[in-house]
């Protein structure tokens, strides 16, 4: 009997082990899921104009189990330098890596938030885009994408696994998919927490859709956002004057068949210099310009919100997966991404600007065992919050060097008294790609501030109450003039804080100079 006693409570400790605070076993895992350029007016839980087309029930189911954040910002919105903010918790200023072209290298020394968790005895694995030049460090496992450039391929794309390069047939978001859930199922230590990034491609630049996906809506003429024909007025030296137009489509986004008589050299240039500044690539002479724009939206858009689908898809599958591994309970799941994305918003495709399009991220947590469902919270997060957050649900601390706060106990609507009621944001890239000149400034709940610096000297000022689609620049509206003051004030006061109170020219010579190449360590 005595034996059979203690067999059983030995039962019930070990079956209750998972839960017990501050042992090892209730650490929770951790699964960071990152798609490239995928704007949250693209996810039905954000609700868009696109909802009723191209749903996304796994992403939203995110949204019912858990947390959906409506103000996450990007502090640099491109891609190289939002994920260098994610990893470190602190400005690009501090971790060095600025821009994508001519950025050079992510310094792999220095802190990050996987190796702080592998130090901690958590298992880490990288799976997907990484996209920082250096090899990956603080993981057990990666496996990346590593063309050159690694941007990745949607199609039999070519990985870098534990230093080993690969090629791989198929599809990259399934396969990255696949390559996720082999490692969580017969790969890592199953006695230790885990934490994985899973890092989509998808639904990055050029857009190619799953074969399956490719002409899912093609009886169907998808909306135009209300900004689609904006004429700049008032901003023709910033937003006026971009290489985001559908005009800088070219002929592969496009996905317009070569003729048959071209080969070798001749295809190549075809495919990839169809967009020269001022050129416009047509399917047919006989389309006008205002036509071929909206054709060229349609085909675009289609193409994204397809990609989104394979993304969503895909997070149905790892959701599934952790449902069936009695997973799900104990495992923080996030999803968002690098950026966020104009979706023909102000008749544009990409990023970098900090108008709310691509500064936004979109942001969920679920996180069952300590985070009630069905929330949504609007405070004033930004990319480098994230790393911190993770750790303290980890119970583990951050150094004090890092710049973002945790907000784990926002989580739970236990916002701090004193959390910051405005983000800083700072672009650096220029002139490629793109076009879009340099640019600081400062975001509220209701205000926007911006200073344009690099070969112009514009401010501009947005009431997003009055104007939430940032149309009208009333930095010269004297009934502002008090705001405007103020927030000049607050914004100097946070580059000072952050470490950022740098000289125009010296900012300017950022954006000049070729950080070249650190070598891997
Ligand atoms: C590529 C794309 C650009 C895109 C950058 C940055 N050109 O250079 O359109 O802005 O990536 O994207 S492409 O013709 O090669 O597709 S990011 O996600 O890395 O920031
Ligand atoms: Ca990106």
């Amino acid at each position: 009997i005595n034996a059979c006693f203690y067999l059983f409570i030995l039962l019930v400790l070990s079956s209750c082990g998972s839960r017990l605070p501050g042992s090892e076993a209730a650490r929770p895992n951790i699964l960071f899921i990152m798609s490239d350029d995928h704007a949250a007016h693209a996810i039905s839980a954000y609700g868009g104009i696109y909802d009723e087309y191209a749903p996304t029930p796994n992403i939203d189911r995110l949204a019912r189990e858990g947390v959906l954040f409506r103000n996450v910002f990007c502090t640099n919105a491109i891609c190289g330098p939002s994920r260098a903010a994610v990893l470190t918790g602190k400005y690009s200023h501090v971790n060095g890596y600025y821009k994508n072209e001519g950025g050079g290298q992510f310094n792999a020394e220095q802190w990050t938030f996987p190796q702080a968790l592998q130090d901690n005895g958590y298992q880490t694995a990288l799976v997907g885009k990484w996209h920082l030049g250096t090899e990956p460090r603080g993981f057990d496992y990666f496996k990346y994408h590593n063309n050159p450039g690694q941007q990745g391929f949607y199609w039999d794309p070519v990985y870098n696994e534990n230093g080993k390069e690969v090629t791989e047939e198929g599809y990259a978001t399934n396969l990255t998919t696949d390559f996720a859930l082999e490692w969580l199922t017969s790969q890592r230590d199953q006695d230790q927490p885990f934490a994985m990034l899973l890092q989509y491609k998808a639904p990055h630049r050029n857009w190619e859709p799953d074969r399956k996906y490719e002409d899912l809506w093609e009886e169907t003429e998808m909306p135009y956002p209300s900004t689609f024909d904006d004429d700049y007025a008032g901003r023709e030296k910033t937003a006026g004057d971009t290489d985001m137009t559908m005009d800088f489509f070219n002929r592969k986004d496009m996905k317009l068949t070569p003729p048959e008589e071209l080969a070798g050299r001749e295809l190549r240039r075809w495919n990839t210099y169809g967009n020269k500044r001022g050129q416009n690539v047509k399917p047919d002479s006989t389309m006008s310009d205002a036509e071929a724009r909206r054709w060229k939206y349609q085909t675009y858009i289609k193409d994204y919100l397809a990609c989104v689908k394979s993304v969503d898809d895909n997070i149905g599958r790892v959701l599934q997966y952790l449902d069936e591994n009695g997973l799900a309970e104990n495992t923080i799941v996030v999803y968002t991404s690098d950026q966020g994305f104009y979706l023909g918003e102000h008749g544009w495709f990409d990023k970098r600007f900090i108008y709310e399009e691509s500064l936004r991220m979109p942001f969920l947590v679920r996180y069952p065992a300590k985070v009630k469902a069905g929330q949504e919270n609007t405070d004033i997060i930004t990319n480098v919050d994230f790393a911190p957050t993770l750790l303290e649900a980890a119970g583990i601390t951050p150094p004090a060097a890092v710049q973002g706060r945790s907000f784990l106990a926002n989580l739970s609507g236990k916002t701090p008294q004193d959390w910051p009621q405005a983000m800083y944001y700072h672009y650096y890239e220029y002139p490629f790609w793109h076009h879009v000149q340099p640019h600081y400034g400062i975001r509220n709940d209701r205000y926007k501030l911006a200073h344009f610096y690099y070969d112009i000297d514009v401010w501009e000022f947005y009431d997003l109450e009055k104007d939430p689609q940032e149309l009208n620049n009333a930095i010269d509206d004297p009934a502002n003039a008090a705001i405007i003051e103020d927030m000049k004030t607050e914004l100097r006061a946070m580059m000072a804080h952050y470490g950022n109170d740098r000289s125009l020219e010296e900012l300017r010579e950022i954006t000049t100079k070729d950080f070249g190449h650190v070598t891997p360590a």
